[in-house]
């Protein structure tokens, strides 16, 4: 009997949704091997025969979508309007991957050469590898899974050891759907699965959600054994900024939700608040009111706007890098404290926090938080916001409030990010556009919109030839070199 792990509701850590097996190197080697066998079929199989299964998948996630938001809500500690975004994100996935198996795969190119043509088509990789995060538990698995599977390919999925009980629920649903056996493969547990995962020979592609840290360990580690496709989908440090003419009731609706959802705990949250200095006071002290009255609860109590951040290590965590803010001169105008709450025995809540007085240098104006902190930096002038908006190490999502469409543009055109929104949250993309970012967030590549299919696929160039002799491209067309034949 091998060791086992639990997963409990972050809210309330005596209740238990689950017991699972801690994953082996061994246990790895099974699930490759189960998904190399079934993807040799599973790539014969036509492309849009392939997209009904991921479209039937979508509806079985589309009838269930109450069941899973409460899962989701539970297990990862999302409040329920939030958790059913994020299975509606999933249904949304599924629907739109299915419709790219009759859309066009490739592209078709004049040849240089008469009586020849080239198109590109993409293959299947074979095997993917996947390690993906708690905090979009059924969003997050099926941007990879739905065109991942539409490519052709097999999969070992090792979900987030906070939300084992909806990978399993998730990959129930494709099974259900139509989904081969043995073509998508889970392995539960902490780190060690995921090690073995990475480097294994018979994984030609892995693609990760998580931290910088583990990002570029998963990176190294999968290209010393490699090479192999490798994407990475890595941390935030997003900026929101404010300019003096701005809509600021909007920008309040915008500053909260985009700070406080999901607790913070999303790679897009809105993490610094750059705001002009003219309307920092008037904007802070809105933003306070706001997010002091915020209801910290379970997260299935319909009432609740802030539910736990994943367990106490991280409460832990937040609360050591907002003392340290302190510490360096920032003042909390509302939470900076972990709280308890009856009925939530240890769970691990934290206040929604605003930071003033955060210089750029601080710590927590540099390194991503991933909890219900937001900093206020207060600028001069639209450039030195973009100053501040790109001086992070990281560059996934910006946004910027104003009503004139000159500075919008500017930021739009001059901010170093991977998306960027005008008159709207950091947080709260939508599935057909490519998402991800540049920097230390990602390594090039996107996940979602066309561009998803790309890190699980190989481009292939094709070309035909139909003159009926030899042609040599470059040298045919040409008038001949000097001296030469
Ligand atoms: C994440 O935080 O890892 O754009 C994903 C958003 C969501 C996805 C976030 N649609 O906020």
């Amino acid at each position: 009997m091998g060791t086992t792990f639990t997963s409990v509701n972050p809210a309330r850590p005596s209740e238990v949704l689950g017991t699972y097996p801690e994953g082996t190197a061994a246990d790895v080697d099974t699930a490759v091997e189960r998904a190399t066998e079934a993807q040799q079929e599973w790539a014969r199989v036509p492309t849009p025969a392939r997209a009904e299964v991921i479209d039937k998948c979508g509806a079985i996630l589309a009838a269930r979508k109450t069941d899973f938001s409460t899962l989701v809500a539970r297990e990862a500690g999302k409040i329920l309007i939030e958790a059913g975004g994020d299975v509606q994100e999933a249904i949304d996935m599924a629907h739109y991957v299915a419709g790219l198996g009759r859309a066009a795969w490739g592209e078709t190119m004049p040849s240089e050469l008469p009586n020849k043509m080239g198109w590109t088509t993409r293959q299947p990789v074979g095997v993917v590898g996947m390690i993906t995060p708690w905090n979009f538990p059924v969003a997050i698995p099926s941007w990879k899974c739905f065109p991942a599977l539409l490519a052709g390919n097999g999969i070992v999925l090792k979900p987030s050891e906070h939300a084992p009980t909806c990978a399993e629920e998730f990959v129930a649903a494709l099974l259900e759907a139509g989904v081969p056996e043995g073509l998508v493969n889970l392995v539960h547990g902490h780190a060690d699965p995921g090690q073995a995962l990475v480097v294994h020979p018979g994984v030609r592609a892995v693609s990760f959600t998580g931290s910088v840290p583990t990002g570029r360990a998963v990176a190294a580690a999968a290209m010393a054994t490699g090479p192999r496709l490798v994407s990475l989908e890595l941390g935030g440090k997003n900026a929101m900024i404010v300019l003096p003419d701005a809509d600021l009731a909007l920008a309040t609706d915008g500053a909260l939700f985009g700070a406080f959802g999901t607790a913070g705990q999303r790679c897009t949250s809105t993490s610094r608040l750059v705001v002009h200095r003219d309307v920092a006071d008037e904007l802070v002290a809105a933003l306070t009111v706001r997010a002091a009255a915020l209801q910290l609860g379970d997260p299935t109590d319909p009432t609740t706007d802030v539910g736990p951040v994943i367990d106490l290590h991280s409460a832990e965590r937040i609360d050591g890098m907002v003392r340290a803010a302190l510490d360096e001169g920032a003042q909390a105008t509302t939470g900076a404290t972990i709280v308890e709450l009856d009925g939530c025995e240890g769970g691990a809540f934290y206040a929604p926090t605003i930071l003033r007085g955060v210089e750029r240098t601080h710590r927590i104006a540099r390194e991503e938080v991933f909890g219900p902190v937001l900093s206020v930096i207060e600028v001069d002038s639209l450039d030195e916001a973009i100053d501040v908006v790109n001086e992070s190490e990281y560059g996934l999502s910006a946004a910027i409030y104003t009503a004139a469409i000159a500075p919008a543009l500017q930021a739009v055109d001059q901010i170093n990010t991977g998306i960027v929104y005008v008159n709207a949250p950091t947080i709260g993309a939508e599935i057909h556009l490519p998402f991800g970012g540049t920097k230390h967030t990602g390594n090039g590549y996107r996940e979602a919109g066309r561009r998803g299919i790309e890190q699980f696929s190989e481009n292939k160039s094709v070309y035909v030839d139909y003159s009926g002799r030899l042609q040599r491209a470059q040298i045919d067309n040409r008038p001949p070199v000097e001296g030469g034949e």
